[in-house]
């Protein structure tokens, strides 16, 4: 293996401390490795050439933690950070796991779930800003519903802002300098998830009494199990500025949440997605939120993290050569790739404007006749995948 491929912390690589420490359970069987503490986590990523990690409050202190274990736990996390140089990039709020949350937890049904939902929030946005976690992740994973009669969206969503809405408060507050970023999922673990897309979220941003603080978290497999185009995704976020954070994973279309390794599946599509992030400027953490397939040991852990940096690195080459192609550059030309961005009325709307476009000569049948080469193009894109362009 080539050393052009090994990441240092420049390429800004994260994992959640839940996903290289994922113990392999699942929803038919227990674990099959065992647990990593999270200083352990810290140092075997610092090892890689990782940037750092993220977590949710309860991924690095325990539900019931004593506030003596808090600081004991919390003293190693840092000393971890500060041997490694590792940075913590985002935090998040575990609102799916305690059976308190079963209806939901920002819009659960009862008020006094809500209500410790957003105090435990107001914790774990605290212990985020400890350790100086810039992003703040909200993943509804309970936030929704099975049965219709059970749950008025309006209502629901209604209560979804006005959470947000104080927690963006709270961390203007305190001078936190936080931005926060919605995660959407369509379903899973819930029957329908509210904001289940990018587009769903982009939407409810805009409702919020500080939009401006707020961006979405997409998801490779969350979008894929919606059957929606990534690239498409991430382009319309970033787009609309509010690209804040990325989850990296795999996964294919009609099936359950699978969390693969970046690249196990679709790398035609992933190419397509680090090119774009590339050519973006996004300067954001590449977070990866998947987990080492259950078979794999404890050791094939690391294998998996190593995977899904080198295959981003694998990836971003590819995309400056195929970007650097003069073959591409001439087929996207011949595509009239560079005239999707000409303004198609450049003078605006007038009344002469509409005259002039009434009065223009338009042969459909010349317009139907023009050549696309879309076929060369793609074939093109495929060789360079395949290593033979
Ligand atoms: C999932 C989600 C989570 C979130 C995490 C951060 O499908 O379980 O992707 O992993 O990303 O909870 O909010
Ligand atoms: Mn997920
Ligand atoms: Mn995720």
């Amino acid at each position: 293996m080539s050393d052009r491929y090994a990441p240092v912390p420049e390429d800004r690589f994260v994992f959640g401390l839940w996903t290289v420490g994922n113990p392999g359970r699942d929803t038919w069987g227990g674990a099959t490795r065992p647990v990593i503490a999270p200083d352990e986590i810290v140092r075997r990523l610092g090892d890689l050439g990782a940037h750092g990690v993220c977590f949710h409050d309860n991924d690095l202190i325990p539900f019931d933690a004593t506030p003596a274990d808090r600081e004991a736990i919390l003293g190693r996390f840092r000393k971890a950070l500060t041997e490694t140089g590792l940075r913590v990039t985002m935090a998040t709020t575990n609102l799916a796991f305690h059976p308190a949350f079963k209806d939901g937890s920002f819009t659960a049904n009862d008020p006094a779930v809500r209500r410790f939902a957003i105090a435990k929030s107001l914790r774990a946005i605290d212990l985020g800003a400890e350790v100086g976690a810039s992003t703040y992740v909200f993943w509804g994973g309970r936030e929704g519903a099975e049965i219709h009669a059970s749950k008025p969206v309006g209502p629901a969503l209604d209560r979804y802002r006005e959470a947000i809405d104080f927690l963006a408060d709270y961390v203007v507050d305190r001078g936190y300098g936080m931005r926060f970023a919605i995660e959407p999922k369509p379903n899973e673990p819930r029957g329908d998830l509210f904001l289940p897309t990018v587009g769903h979220a982009l939407h409810f941003i805009e409702t919020l009494a500080r939009p401006e603080m707020v961006g979405v978290n997409p998801e490779v497999a969350h979008e894929t199990m919606a059957g929606l185009n990534f690239v498409h995704a991430v382009g319309q976020a970033l787009w609309a500025n509010k690209l804040f954070h990325i989850d990296l994973n795999s996964q294919r279309i009609g099936r359950y949440d699978q969390d693969y390794r970046f690249g196990q599946e679709d790398i035609k599509e992933l190419l397509f997605l680090v090119k774009l992030l590339e050519e973006s400027g996004y300067d954001g953490p590449l977070h990866f939120d998947s987990h080492a397939l259950r078979a794999e040991s404890a050791e094939g852990v690391w294998d998996f993290a190593r995977g899904s940096m080198r295959t981003y690195l694998i990836l971003r080459e590819k995309a400056t050569r195929l970007a650097a192609d003069p073959r591409y550059i001439a087929l996207c030309a011949e595509a009239q790739v560079p005239e999707l961005s000409l303004p198609t009325v450049p003078e605006g709307f007038s009344g002469e404007a509409v005259t002039r476009l009434l009065e223009e000569h338009h042969d459909p049948d010349a317009l139907a006749a023009r050549v696309v080469a879309n076929e060369r193009l793609d074939q093109l894109v495929t060789e360079h995948l395949l290593g033979t362009a």
